[in-house]
């Protein structure tokens, strides 16, 4: 796209590489090489000049910071598949098309919920942490037994496309797949899983739990004090979703009292401000939100950005649009 006057984007975090490359050589850029978080006035000033927002899910593009956009800003892209950081109804009245990165980050999100899966169940924070210490005096037959796989439940809430691609790894490990989701998938998608149109009957059935589905009005808090006690005692909690589908309070009560065996969580409520009491806890295997963190996937998930912005600056529909 080599124009005279190429399209001003305002890029709010540092990218990968060969992203930088494509977005320099197609755009006029402003970009932010430090990834320090942006000023509200360094915002402010990208904005005035910007034809087009790059933006990662750490800034809340609520009706207020949406409306308050100058004509020059017509599109934004996030570098993330999650969309719960923008105000799609607001940037539908703002007249903003918006775009996200589907598809390219499943199989390394579901990676991580596998990875989150067996380090709760097998224990993994206490005996790193028991190696590390220099605490480790020998092998007992009784040592750090953790729950085995084969021949247990795994109850998916939100079976979309990364629900699907755990449930895939999942069966490989001799996990019986039950899900939860709006609607039930249709016989070749369902790979046999067993569907439940409410968590009620699930719950209480399966040994471990894994979110997968978005944020939204309907799910924040789903994982609440009741959800847990529906949740079998010695089970399991995995979120490779979003923090703010759990209660952290209850769910800290429920792993505190022993009614839940353990948790594997790749997202916190409030992040990078992670709850310490829950990353403290031998019972709680956490990752600092790695889902996607693969040199490929993010690759991708930035080429997805540049391709929504290359369609909507030659007047094509966003390939992965969602406003
Ligand atoms: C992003 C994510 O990398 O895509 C998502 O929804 O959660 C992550 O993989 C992160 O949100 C940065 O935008």
């Amino acid at each position: 796209m080599a124009t005279s006057k190429q399209p001003r984007i305002l890029v709010t975090r540092r990218l990968p590489e060969a992203v930088t490359e494509r977005l320099l050589r197609d755009y006029d850029a402003d970009l932010n090489a430090d990834d320090r978080p942006l000023s509200d006035a360094e915002l402010a000033a990208g904005i005035a000049r910007a034809d087009g927002l790059f933006v990662a899910s750490n800034i809340k593009w609520d009706a207020e910071r949406l409306s308050a956009l100058p004509d020059n800003v017509k599109i934004l892209v996030t570098f993330s598949v999650g969309h719960d950081h923008i105000d799609l109804d607001a940037a539908r009245r703002r007249g903003l098309k918006v775009g996200n990165t589907p598809d390219v980050l499943t199989e390394a999100v579901a990676d991580i919920a596998m990875l989150c899966l067996l380090g709760a169940a097998r224990r993994a924070v206490e005996s790193q942490r028991m190696l590390h210490r220099g605490e480790w005096e020998g092998w007992h037959s009784t040592q750090l037994v953790g729950m085995e796989l084969t021949g247990r439940k795994l109850g998916i809430v939100g079976m979309g496309r990364i629900g699907r691609a755990t449930a895939r790894r999942a069966r490989g490990f001799g996990l019986e797949i039950h899900y939860h989701n709006r609607q039930r998938l249709d016989a070749e998608a369902e790979q046999g899983a067993i569907y439940h149109d409410r968590l009620e009957t699930m719950l209480p059935v399966v040994d471990i739990v894994s979110l997968s589905c978005p944020a939204t009005a309907e799910t924040t808090r789903l994982v609440d004090a009741t959800f847990l006690r529906a949740m079998r005692p010695g089970s399991i909690l995995v979120n490779t979703a979003r923090g703010a589908l759990v209660d952290e309070h209850d769910l800290l009560a429920a792993l505190e009292s022993g009614h839940l065996f353990a948790a594997g969580l790749d997202v916190f409520d409030n992040e990078p401000h992670v709850n310490p009491k829950l990353v403290a806890r031998d019972d709680v295997f956490s990752l600092p939100h790695i889902g996607s963190a693969t040199v490929n996937t993010r690759n991708a998930m930035g080429f997805c950005c540049l391709d929504n912005l290359d369609a909507f600056f030659q007047g094509r529909p966003l390939p992965f649009g969602l406003v």
